[in-house]
């Protein structure tokens, strides 16, 4: 069953694992999402430590090292919305290449990029619009397959022609309780539209084009919940990745949220991003995951304008995956010292 996944994960690029929460557990996930303080949105998963429990979960654990290789490692990127509005666009998240931090991973032939999402949608995705929108496969493709045509559409009274687009596209049948494990480097969209006809499952283009129409199953009638974290193993297109949102960090702090919240909380002397706190370290050994500290310390440079103490024991206690756009350059950087 493990391998089976695993497998799976490899080859289409994300997996679904059916009622790994029971309806106790996706209720007291709700309950959590709902009553989490303006302060603890901001904050990752571990530093507010509310969702450990699924974060360190012995299943989630065992699916990540397997489906990584090896270590895992926690960098900080989590999000959890409710309410929240999906983000309707075709995209891979994965970052980097060695002339352009902000250019999408382009990946060699056969390599797996080894950065991956765990995520739980706390609604009824077989029945509703509003979930998770992904092409199998497209995470081992160049990028320009999947970068271009959507497929066509045409409609003519209640007459609908479709072009289909040159990859497949699913839409994720995710219920409350399914966990769907995504790599980095897969297009995917959130929030698609069901169509009324079963057989039809059209690109994001195509949705938008039709959504005039009646044509689509509606949305869930309560706000959207869900909520994200990744675990990658060691590699250079993760490791790219984390240096980006890092250096996003430190070039534009409130791009990484959306208001100016963020920027009044490390005003005020708080952090969003505390996961190298010594009773943090200590859960995190026990539950054999490794943490890459880039983020704690790009706040923290960020907060300070220079290198503390902090953000020097950081960066040596930081395990890069490569030397390439090393934090470490920051402290020989004039803005920085
Ligand atoms: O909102 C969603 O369902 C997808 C989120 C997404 O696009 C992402 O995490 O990159």
């Amino acid at each position: 069953m493990l391998r089976d996944l695993v497998s799976e994960a490899h080859r289409n690029g994300y997996c679904i694992i059916r009622g790994l929460l029971n309806d106790n557990e996706v209720t007291r996930l709700r309950e959590t999402l709902v009553n989490l303080t303006p302060y603890e949105k901001l904050q990752d998963f571990l530093s507010n430590g509310r969702f450990n429990w699924l974060l360190f979960d012995d299943r989630v654990l065992e699916l990540a090292s397997a489906i990584v290789g090896g270590d895992i490692f926690y960098y900080g990127e989590t999000s959890q919305s409710f309410p929240h509005q999906s983000f309707h666009s075709w995209h891979c998240d994965s970052r980097g290449s060695l002339n352009d931090l902000d250019a999408f991973y382009e990946v060699r032939d056969g390599e797996i990029y080894n950065g991956w999402r765990f995520g739980f949608y706390l609604d009824d995705y077989e029945i509703y619009s509003g979930g998770l929108k992904v092409s199998p496969g497209s995470h081992l493709r160049p990028l320009l397959d999947l970068l271009g045509h959507q497929g066509g559409i045409e409609v003519s009274g209640s007459n609908i022609k479709v072009t289909p687009a040159p990859y497949p596209i699913v839409n994720c049948d995710t219920r409350p309780g399914d966990l769907v494990i995504f790599n980095l480097r897969l297009f995917h969209s959130g929030g698609f539209l069901r169509h009324l006809d079963p057989s039809l499952t059209l690109s994001v283009d195509q949705e938008l084009k039709l959504k005039q129409f009646n044509c689509f199953a509606p949305e869930p009638a309560y706000p959207r919940a869900y909520l994200f974290f990744d675990y990658c193993g060691r590699g250079l297109g993760p490791d790219l990745y984390i240096k980006w949102r890092a250096h996003r960090l430190l070039s534009s702090p409130k791009s990484l949220f959306r208001d100016s919240s963020y920027i009044e909380l490390v005003r005020s002397g708080e952090r969003a991003f505390s996961y190298d706190r010594e009773d943090i370290q200590v859960m995190c050994t026990a539950h054999r995951v490794s943490l890459r500290y880039d983020r704690c310390l790009a706040e923290e440079i960020w907060c300070h304008g220079t290198f503390t103490e902090r953000a020097n024991e950081l960066l040596t206690r930081n395990e890069e995956f490569s030397s390439f756009y090393s934090l470490s350059r920051l402290r020989e950087e004039s803005q920085y010292n």
